[in-house]
């Protein structure tokens, strides 16, 4: 459906006039070098351009006081020397005569935005607005932000489009304080803030800010704070807030739209901020969001202030929101010990207020069910076979390797048996048979006895050629259809294929009834995970199973509290789904899980389903591999005890050795 990019080069007018260290990074070049570097990209010309407008008064006035709206509109004719004396009364703020011009183009801009995705002419989209918002108030301008951009846009959401709940995701490094102040009382508006905060010592330096700021009267539960009490954070410790605190959350909130404080200060090499976290780190945290209210994600561009961490980290977001498949983390995923401590204070804070929080581990030790483990603790883990020499070092030696396939590819491909499925996509790859395959499908098929049958070998050599498309870089994803007789074979064959044609790490989500191929080497090159309606086991760190859980909530805690820390953590180069024999997963559910396991991978995801699945499965799986958004699964519910059980378990098991797991520091 598209992705809008509004944008008004008025807004590159407004700059500081006089001296003064603290203002003068926020200034015009931010603009130029991210829209130069979009352009650069060819990210530009994929959007729809809309040119920004002013918003009127009337929406400012939608959370500004006359009076304030009033003062900034007088600044237009104000001297140099009035402008400084007056920006002086506000904390780290400049005036210029074209600030009230900029600030209406900015709050324009996020409305135009969000009027274009709630009316449906795009599906998403970024606002490249100058001055920033979240810092402002109902009657302060503060932190650079005049009109509080993203808070207005909410409250026009409200207002003209009727909508019951918003989700603002404030990922600049800063406290949005400004938007925490506006909504706090209002439970249609759920607003997460990370920031900077080293325990209160860091700017805005507001009490506010800590974690156990959590919205008051009707609004408690709906504002939520993860102060950073150290700088230099990380990918890991963003990706694992979102998995084990933002996201849980969000999904029961269920949003109808998600806003963006898009502030890229929060990336490595911006002064501000002082963190770590790189480019790519921003096509996960957007693709994370677009499984949320339908992926109708409006992104507006608040701090940011190295400009070459900056422009890259905005062709990322906006990369990822056009669909792209987001570019593999760089790094060892362990998030730091602080990071954990933040995240486990915040959980904490929010659980009296969300079913999502409660089934996790906010009490200090996780318990064992006793059939799993008679002396109450957990058993040793297996390492993964023979040839592993301890677990732990075998993945770590395993992660040194580099990357294989660097780049992303471009598009996915569709190969499927069934004739009536009908899908778009790359035509070289689909319509021909691969015969230079041929031979080698028939030596595959004659190794496994169910592969020996015409239409068998039809969709082996599908799988075959659509595995070599994805691994020499053509396309990025696949689905074939198998005969049901011929599953678990199929899988056997891709796995073996994927490791012989170059994967080093091959995460293997099976479904259903299938069960680690018998001539597979545990070598730690394949972490299989099958989720099947039996008991919870971790034979070794590579080997996982747990039950199949029915109800939403419980689904929805597999995938964000294990499937993606296990997926993020072993950083596989290909991911494989197959949804073997009675695997009981309803649409939406396995489009959920399909299209997040895109992002551990590079967007390498060859999904494998049987032949007599419906062609509306094979669909919904086709277009989230697309970069579609998941349909939505709808209102929450909670996960059953016994799911919430095999959950801490397997947690307790294996976060030792999966540090993603973990959202509590390790005692000890
Ligand atoms: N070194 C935004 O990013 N100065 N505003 C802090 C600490 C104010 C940031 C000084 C920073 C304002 C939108
Ligand atoms: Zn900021």
């Amino acid at each position: 459906m598209g992705t809008a990019l509004v944008y008004h080069e008025d807004m590159t007018a407004t700059r500081l006039l006089w001296d003064d260290p603290e203002c003068e990074i926020e200034r015009p070049e931010r603009l130029t070098a991210a829209l130069d570097r979009l352009r650069k990209c060819g990210l530009e010309q994929r959007c729809l351009r809309l040119s920004a407008r002013e918003a009127s008064e009337e929406e400012l006035g939608l959370v500004h006081s006359p009076d304030y709206v009033s003062l900034v509109r007088e600044t237009q004719v104000l001297g140099k020397e009035e402008l400084q004396a007056l920006s002086g009364q506000f904390d780290a703020i400049y005036f210029h005569p074209s600030t009230f011009h900029c600030a209406r183009l900015a709050v324009g801009a996020a409305l135009q935005l969000v009027d274009a995705v709630l009316t449906g002419v795009v599906q998403n989209g970024l606002a490249l607005v100058r001055p920033p918002g979240h810092h402002s108030q109902r009657a302060a301008a503060n932190g650079f932000c005049v009109f509080n951009n993203v808070a207005i846009a909410a409250a026009h959401a409200k207002q003209k489009h009727g909508l019951h709940r918003i989700l603002i995701v404030d990922w600049d490094v800063h406290h949005g304080q400004g938007i925490q102040y506006l909504f706090e009382d209002d439970p249609s508006v759920l607003y997460f803030s990370w920031h900077r905060y080293e325990h209160g010592r860091f700017w805005p330096f507001l009490r506010e800010s800590d974690a156990d700021a959590v919205g008051r009267g009707q609004g408690l539960g709906f504002t939520v704070n993860l102060p950073w009490n150290q700088v230099g954070m990380g990918n890991a410790d963003y990706v694992a807030a979102f998995l084990h605190l933002l996201l849980p959350l969000a999904f029961e909130f269920d949003p109808e739209l998600v806003l963006v404080s898009a502030g890229f200060d929060s990336a490595i090499g911006d002064p501000e901020g002082q963190m770590q976290a790189t480019p790519e780190c921003f096509a996960h945290l957007t693709q994370l969001l677009q499984v949320l209210a339908g992926g109708r994600v409006c992104a507006v561009l608040e701090g940011g202030y190295h400009l070459e961490s900056l422009a890259e980290s905005v062709c990322m977001t906006v990369r990822t929101l056009l669909g792209d498949p987001a570019p593999p983390l760089s790094g060892p995923m362990v998030p730091c010990q602080s990071a954990l401590e933040s995240i486990q204070s915040a959980c904490a804070a929010q659980a009296p207020h969300w079913k999502s929080l409660q089934l996790q581990d906010v009490t200090p030790v996780p318990t064992s069910p006793s059939t799993h483990s008679p002396e109450g603790r957990p058993p040793p883990l297996l390492p993964g076979g023979p040839v592993c020499k301890t677990a732990a070092s075998a993945l770590s030696s395993l992660l040194d390797q580099p990357c294989l396939y660097p780049a992303p590819p471009l598009c996915p491909a569709v190969a499927l048996t069934a004739p009536d499925i009908t899908l778009v996509l790359p035509p070289d790859v689909t319509q021909q048979e691969g015969s230079a395959l041929n031979e080698e499908t028939e030596a595959w098929a004659r190794a496994h006895e169910s592969l020996a049958q015409d239409e068998t070998l039809t969709a082996l050599g599908k799988l075959l050629y659509l595995l070599d498309g994805m691994l020499d870089g053509q396309v990025s994803s696949g689905i074939v259809a198998t005969p049901p007789s011929a599953a678990a074979a199929t899988l056997d064959v891709a796995i073996q294929r994927g490791l012989s044609h170059g994967a080093q790490r091959l995460l293997c989500v099976a479904l259903g009834q299938l069960d680690w191929p018998p001539d597979l080497a545990h070598d730690g090159r394949i972490l299989w995970l099958n989720i099947r309606g039996k008991e919870a086991a971790a034979l070794s760190m590579f080997q996982v199973s747990t039950p199949l859980p029915v109800v939403t909530g419980g689904f929805l805690s597999c995938i964000l509290g294990l499937v993606l820390p296990l997926a993020y953590g072993f950083q596989p180069d290909l991911v494989l789904v197959a949804l073997g024999p009675a695997h009981g997963l309803q649409g939406p559910h396995a489009a959920l899980l399909t299209s997040m396991l895109r992002g551990p991978a590079g967007g390498r995801v060859l999904a494998l389903l049987e032949e007599d699945s419906t062609p509306q499965l094979a669909g919904i799986l086709a277009r989230v591999l697309h970069g579609e958004a998941p349909p939505s699964l709808g209102p929450y519910s909670v996960a059953s005890p016994e799911d919430a059980q095999a959950l801490r378990y397997l947690r307790g098991q294996l976060e030792r050795q999966w540090k993603m797991l973990q959202c509590r520091p390790q005692t000890r």
